[in-house]
């Protein structure tokens, strides 16, 4: 493997698990980070022993001498970011949610195209082991042809101490981890045309919805539900796993509480336990999302190295975001909207 140098712009809570990936990869190395807060540039930098440090990201990109940017801000700063990243036509991950708005995902697609950078954004959900496994089991005609499937989060875990911001905004569950379930369904199923959704708020102390029920239409035929909440009190937490229901013609398969899979078809009924490995900086309930994300740091090196686009590329992304802004819709309506009106 090539040696690629990279940045990153953003030290807060969840760059630590982007920066022991990268650390995880061989032939990968952090040159340079930035963060406008310089508690967070001062902690990051010290227990990654990254020397280069910047308050503003243009000082960064002026300086250059990395082949790729990862970006690790909250959304509001995604846009410019990786705007000033096509200038400098350095190749760029950006965290979800992409962007804030359709429009603006779609411009910076756009920023990248024109200035010839690959563009991934950091969707790692779909890279998560037990995903994974549903994926090769559907893939393998164990339970023929899917027609049903639900991809369910149900939590009632404190994710507000660690990420404050997510009790502020006016959208929250569909925007933070509707996101990830819709791109699992998209990923197992196929692409959407149709959505129905509707959305509550349990938690008084927050401002946006924490629970919401999405029914998709599939065009290869599926119809899906997606249902994710933070306002589920059960016996035994779950957080976070994603649990996966899929009938086929020929079967079913369940992802189920500590990552137990089962597949039933022709062949018999295969029990088998899928859980994600335990990465030695790693921590149990989290365990799950931060093998992940090594798991897509790797395939972004390997198609950067290819050159060709990644899975989840921003131009991929634009059909998980337009569900996104599709569910937001529907529930303020009450009616069912068509992809291809946000889309075209
Ligand atoms: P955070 O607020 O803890 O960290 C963000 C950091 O970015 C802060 O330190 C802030 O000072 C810095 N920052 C913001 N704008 C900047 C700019 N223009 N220039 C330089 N620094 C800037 O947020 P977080 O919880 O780490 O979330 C960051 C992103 O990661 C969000 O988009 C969130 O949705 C996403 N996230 C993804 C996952 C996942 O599994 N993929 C999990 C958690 C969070
Ligand atoms: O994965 C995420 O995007 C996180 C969380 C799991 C808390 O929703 O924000």
């Amino acid at each position: 493997m090539a040696t690629f140098k990279g940045a990153l712009i953003g030290c807060g809570f969840f760059a630590v698990n982007q920066m022991h990936g990268w650390q995880d990869l061989p032939g990968v190395e952090i040159v340079a980070i930035c963060d406008r807060d310089p508690e967070r540039l001062r902690i990051v930098g010290d227990a990654f022993g990254v020397a280069r440090r910047y308050r503003s990201a243009e000082e960064m990109f002026a300086d250059g001498g990395f082949d790729f940017v990862d970006i690790a801000t909250t959304v509001a700063s995604h846009r410019a970011l990786v705007e000033l990243a096509a200038r400098h036509k350095v190749p760029a991950i950006c965290q979800k949610p992409f962007a804030p708005t359709l429009d603006d995902a779609r411009a910076m697609v756009a920023a990248a195209d024109e200035a010839g950078i690959p563009l991934m954004v950091h969707e790692n959900f779909r890279w998560q082991t037990p995903i994974l496994a549903v994926k090769a089991a559907l893939d393998s005609g164990a339970i023929g042809a899917p027609f049903w499937g639900r991809v369910s989060f149900r939590s009632g875990f404190d994710v507000f101490s660690g990420q404050p911001y997510l009790a502020e905004g006016k959208r929250f569950i569909i925007e933070d981890l509707g996101i990830h379930a819709l791109d699992i369904a998209r990923f197992l199923f196929g692409d959407a045309s149709r959505m129905t959704a509707r959305t509550r708020r349990i938690n008084p102390a927050i401002a946006g919805e924490d629970v919401a029920t999405m029914l998709l239409d599939h065009t290869g035929g599926v119809t899906s539900i997606v249902d994710v909440s933070y306002a589920t009190r059960l016996p035994e937490e779950p957080f976070p796993e994603t649990f996966v229901e899929v009938d086929g013609d020929k079967g079913t398969l369940r992802l189920g509480k500590d990552y137990r899979l089962t597949v039933h078809g022709p062949g018999g009924t295969r029990h088998s336990t899928v859980a994600p490995s335990l990465r030695p900086w790693a921590s149990r309930p989290w365990h799950n999302i931060q093998e992940s994300v090594v798991l897509i740091q790797k395939h972004w090196i390997e198609r950067l190295e290819a050159g060709k686009e990644p899975d989840t590329s921003g131009r991929d992304n634009l059909k998980t975001f337009a569900l996104v802004e599709a569910a937001y819709l529907s529930a303020e309506r009450g009616e069912t909207v068509a992809l291809e009106d946000l889309l075209r």
